[in-house]
């Protein structure tokens, strides 16, 4: 019996999978077709792919073409499957032409004509025009967000909004490096030729801009920390949820796949029941900045608070976490170094950041049957492993994480308004408001120390 096996994505199935499997099929007597998790296809790039896996995995079983249907989910699981299932032909589209000859010493290599003129996200963009987003603001972080955007097909960017756009020379330095974004004096003409928009201005502006922009029908993906009070977070949701419109906060590794992998780990049990969450985060950051500049909402916890708080709000949000903070702060009584402690039912967390300290960038997990250690910078999230009692039952874990990141949360928040499911689950309205209500508390306590 001669078997042939092939892999893909299949979002939003079509003629050209189709035909693909079709002679992959008559070329043997058995077709296995491996197709790729959400999250490997996220690691190879496929930022957009708009279909759960079991919705493409059906699709292909539709097709009544494969004998097999495998899920492929790790780099370097072709040659693993070749000689699990003793393939005698590895066959792809030419596409992928010379991608996999190493696999020659294995099995047959044969890449097939693609059928021209249809694709996966040719079908995505003519069902979803181009979304337009608008910036707010035009700093570091704005032109960090108009590169990772160049990788994520779908998405333009028009115009930029500055409120003081004449004497602004981050404006003038931003359009200068991105000559196809024009600016915008008013923010009604920002609205007017965006139907969404990314906000990157100061902490304490962000509100009051995402308000407008709901207001205005336009959906929101805004910097972190998306409000410094957790009751102005709450009213963005609702007024989101009223309006039918898509809110995101943009926490860029709560949409990397690989934290997205690291979570679903710590959730499947593996380690037993989470008691300890632990992370640290600094970047020191030199004087003149704006984090050291604004004396009421400068600092190391409003700028990095809530990466030290994500794992433990997403791994411990439900049981009821109290937060208290010990500061080292400098001669304005900004916080150079913050440790911020949570308590809950049953549990324990801590997060340590910085702009004045520098400490390493790990996350830790603990459990009661083992701990799960991401290393530096674990909010990057690359590698991580398991470790348990038996050291032999170790088990690591590496994805990818490309570029700055900012990609995975521009897809998500595109195919969130695009309409596609399963994409709100990476950072929650609610896990978004305990973060929001924990930085509150942490600028209330300060204000408290600093009279
Ligand atoms: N294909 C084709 N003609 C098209 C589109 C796709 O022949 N118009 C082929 C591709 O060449 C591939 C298969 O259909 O062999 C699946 O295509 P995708 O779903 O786009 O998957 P791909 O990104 O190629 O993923 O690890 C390998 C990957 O999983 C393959």
């Amino acid at each position: 019996m001669k078997t042939i096996i092939t892999y893909g994505v299949f979002d939003l199935f079509h003629e050209g999978h189709r035909r693909l499997l079709e002679r992959a099929a008559q070329m043997g007597d058995r077709l296995i077709v491996g197709v790729a998790s959400d999250g490997f296809a996220a690691e190879r790039g496929k930022l957009c792919v708009a279909e759960s896996l079991d919705q493409r995995m059906e699709s292909v079983r539709g097709c009544g073409l494969a004998d097999l249907i495998i899920v492929e989910d790790h780099f370097g699981q072709k040659a693993e499957d070749i000689v699990r299932y003793g393939a005698d032909v590895l066959v792809m589209g030419d596409d992928w032409l010379g991608k996999f000859d190493a696999l020659r010493e294995l099995c047959e290599v044969v890449y097939l004509p693609r059928t021209p003129d249809i694709s996966s996200s040719l079908l995505r963009s003519s069902r979803y025009p181009f979304l337009r987003i608008g910036l707010i603001g035009a700093g570091r972080i704005a032109g960090r967000f108009v590169r990772e955007a160049g990788y994520v097909r779908g998405v333009q960017i028009p115009c930029v909004y500055h409120p003081h756009p004449d004497d602004s020379a981050s404006l003038a330095r931003f359009l200068s490096d991105h000559t196809s974004i024009v600016k915008r004096r008013t923010l009604d003409k920002l609205f007017d030729e965006t139907d969404a928009v990314y906000i990157a201005s100061p902490h304490e502006t962000h509100y009051a801009y995402a308000r407008a922009a709901l207001e205005a029908g336009r959906h929101v993906l805004c910097e972190k920390p998306l409000c410094l009070r957790g009751e102005e977070a709450r009213d963005l949701y609702t007024l989101a949820d009223r309006k039918g419109l898509v809110l995101m906060e943009a926490v860029k590794t709560a949409y990397c796949p690989g934290f997205q992998r690291l979570i679903a780990v710590a959730r499947s049990g593996f380690i037993g029941e989470i008691r300890d969450v632990d992370c640290g985060i600094t970047r020191l950051t030199p004087p003149g900045c704006r984090e050291w500049t604004d004396l009421t909402y400068g600092g190391s916890f409003t700028e990095l608070g809530t990466y030290a708080l994500l794992p433990a709000v997403k791994l411990l949000g439900n049981r009821d976490l109290t937060a208290s903070f010990r500061s080292l702060t400098d001669r304005n009584g900004l916080d150079i170094y913050t440790r911020v402690e949570l308590q809950g039912r049953d549990c324990m967390a801590s997060g340590k950041c910085g702009m004045g300290v520098k400490t390493e960038g790990q996350l830790i997990v603990s459990g009661t049957r083992g701990y799960i250690l991401a290393e530096a910078p674990w909010w990057k999230t690359r590698n991580f492993e398991i470790r348990c009692e038996d050291p032999d039952r170790r088990k690591r874990f590496s994805c990818e994480f490309e570029g700055d990141g900012l990609r995975y949360e521009i897809a998500d928040f595109l195919m969130r308004v695009q309409g596609y499911p399963g994409r709100d689950r990476a950072l929650t309205a609610d896990e978004s408001v305990r973060m929001a209500e924990i930085m509150e508390e942490f600028l209330t306590t300060r204000r408290r120390e600093r009279v």
